[in-house]
């Protein structure tokens, strides 16, 4: 089932010219394409949220103060293995056939990185993949064993598994550098750097342990939402009071002094650590879980104690991205490629910290299908840019040969935004987006659905509940209310679901992708 629409491809790969290899030693940029994974936009500084302020990311925010900053980039499906698949293959789900995690992806289509091989680029790929068949289109790649682990990760090349000594997001960036340091200087490079952080189970790297231990982040206006008017939203498993595991997740103990957590169903992860670094994250817990035992919190302030234990750790476990992002930046900025290098940092998709009571993504709500996204290279971005049209994953590879002069094939569906970076006007542009989820059932019980989103407003249909949901995003942001079927939403409503109708024509999303 994951055969569809892919062709053979190789001979037919889009070469920059007759002399293509010489050309690109000569002038063509680098890549350096840095995916962190959940990174919520509230949870990066340049975005400028209250959140952010109390834990601030300098490093990433480098690449957007002196680049571009996207601030309406989404997924077209927020959920990890999809959403490197659209990037990847320029392709919506249904196109590129990974449609859910667990899929196997097809590594003989059309690929990004393929076409950079070919155009005379040396490519390379470390960190996480997740798309469970083996990389295709990378000159070298090391990848983590599907989530990977935090602490003494796996590696996985095309020889062997190695378990490295260390905390995963620095042997990331360690690993990069050395490739980097190591790489074939007569060619460019195009490299994806796939960081693990910050996926769940949050867990920082130990010198972070303490560094929010004293914040109280902001808690969401919707934090206590009762889902009124939204089914889907009602049935779903990723609550952070109701659905968290207690000891894998939030880290608290099952008594008093205790070293035994409460409900952590994947006890293998700890066990990786080594005796010493067991020892520490048990004193690092045992002592802050003290003040709950004392206070024997219940209901809501329980629930409220929960969002700053998550809010805190997730945020020390960014700190490690952080730094990563610098020393990266910092290393090619040594080595003179800061300025021929086209660098974008990126998460997969978006997360929740707490909006709504939840955690994870999958919804085509604002804050899962929001994909946090900056990109610098000073040829062609202006320092403060900032782009504020609709962008989407699947414009990433299309974007990325243009500005390395090489052709966009045809059958990649996503478009350029090379304009929009240029400043150039764009009244063209497109209005709305595409998106689908499909993974049901799964983890957190979210239903299978499609829509659109547009500037203003968004048409969601859960189609296998036969429910729809629209949102005004202007006079409701937080997505609280469903107007659908309303007096007075009726023009709207009408012009969503033709664009709705439009985007999958265009896009040719199968019959029985909608059933
Ligand atoms: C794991 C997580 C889920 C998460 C999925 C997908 N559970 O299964 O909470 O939604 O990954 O995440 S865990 O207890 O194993 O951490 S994704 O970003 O890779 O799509
Ligand atoms: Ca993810």
């Amino acid at each position: 089932k994951n055969k569809l629409l892919l062709g053979a491809v190789i001979p037919l790969l889009p070469l920059a010219g007759t002399h293509a290899q010489d050309k690109a030693k000569e002038s063509a940029p680098n890549i350096l394409f840095i995916m962190s994974d959940d990174h919520a936009e509230k949870a990066i500084s340049a975005y400028g949220s209250e959140f952010s302020r109390l834990a601030p990311t300098p490093n990433i925010d480098r690449i957007a103060n002196e680049g571009a900053l996207f601030e309406a980039n989404y997924c077209c499906n927020s959920l990890s293995g999809p959403s490197r698949a659209a990037v990847m293959s320029g392709k919506h789900s249904h196109a590129n056939g990974f449609m859910r995690n667990g899929n196997k992806f097809d590594g003989s289509q059309l690929l990004v990185q393929k076409i950079f091989q070919a155009n005379g680029y040396q490519t390379a790929l470390i960190g996480k993949w997740h798309l469970v068949t083996k990389p295709t289109g990378f000159d070298y790649w090391t990848i983590l064993n599907d989530q990977g682990e935090y602490y003494n990760p796996d590696f996985i090349t095309e020889n062997d598994t190695v378990r490295i000594d260390g905390y995963v997001t620095d042997i990331i960036t360690e690993k990069t550098i050395d490739w980097l340091e190591h790489r074939n200087r007569s060619k460019p490079f195009f490299m994806m750097m796939n960081h693990k952080a910050v996926h769940r189970n949050w867990w920082p790297a130990e010198r972070h342990y303490h560094l929010y231990d004293n914040v109280d982040f902001p808690v969401p206006a919707n934090y206590f939402d009762d889902y009124e008017g939204r089914k889907a939203a009602q049935k779903q498993k990723m609550n952070i009071y109701r659905d968290m595991y207690e000891g894998h997740d939030l880290k608290m103990n099952v008594a008093k002094g205790s070293d035994s957590l409460r409900f952590d169903p994947w006890k293998h992860l700890n066990r990786r650590m080594t005796p010493e670094q067991w020892k520490r994250f048990n004193d690092n817990y045992r002592e802050k879980n003290n003040s709950l035992w004392e206070r024997d919190l219940q209901g809501k302030d329980l629930a409220l104690w929960k969002y700053q234990r998550y809010a805190r750790e997730y945020m020390a476990t960014i700190a490690s991205l952080d730094e990563s992002i610098g020393k990266t930046l910092d290393y090619l900025k040594k080595e003179g490629l800061l300025d021929n290098t086209i660098i974008v940092y990126c998460s997969d998709q978006g997360f929740y910290v707490g909006e709504h009571g939840w955690f994870d993504k999958r919804f085509m709500y604002e804050e899962s299908m929001k994909m946090p996204m900056m990109m610098r290279f000073p040829p062609k971005i202006k320092a403060g840019t900032h782009i504020t049209k609709l962008t989407q994953n699947i414009d990433f590879a299309p974007t990325f040969l243009e500005m390395c002069g090489i052709d966009v094939p045809k059958e990649m569906q996503g478009v350029s935004f090379l304009p929009l970076l240029e400043g150039k006007k764009t009244p063209d542009w497109r209005k709305y987006l595409y998106y689908h989820f499909y993974e049901f059932p799964g983890f957190h019980s979210v239903h299978k659905h499609y829509g659109v989103k547009g500037e203003r407003y968004k048409l969601m249909y859960f189609y296998q509940d036969k429910e729809w949901e629209l949102y005004d995003l202007k006079n409701d942001p937080m997505e609280m209310h469903n107007i659908y079927g309303r007096k007075g939403t009726e023009k709207i409503t009408a012009e969503l679901k033709k664009e709705l109708t439009r985007l999958q024509q265009q896009y040719k999303v199968p019959q029985r992708c909608m059933e």
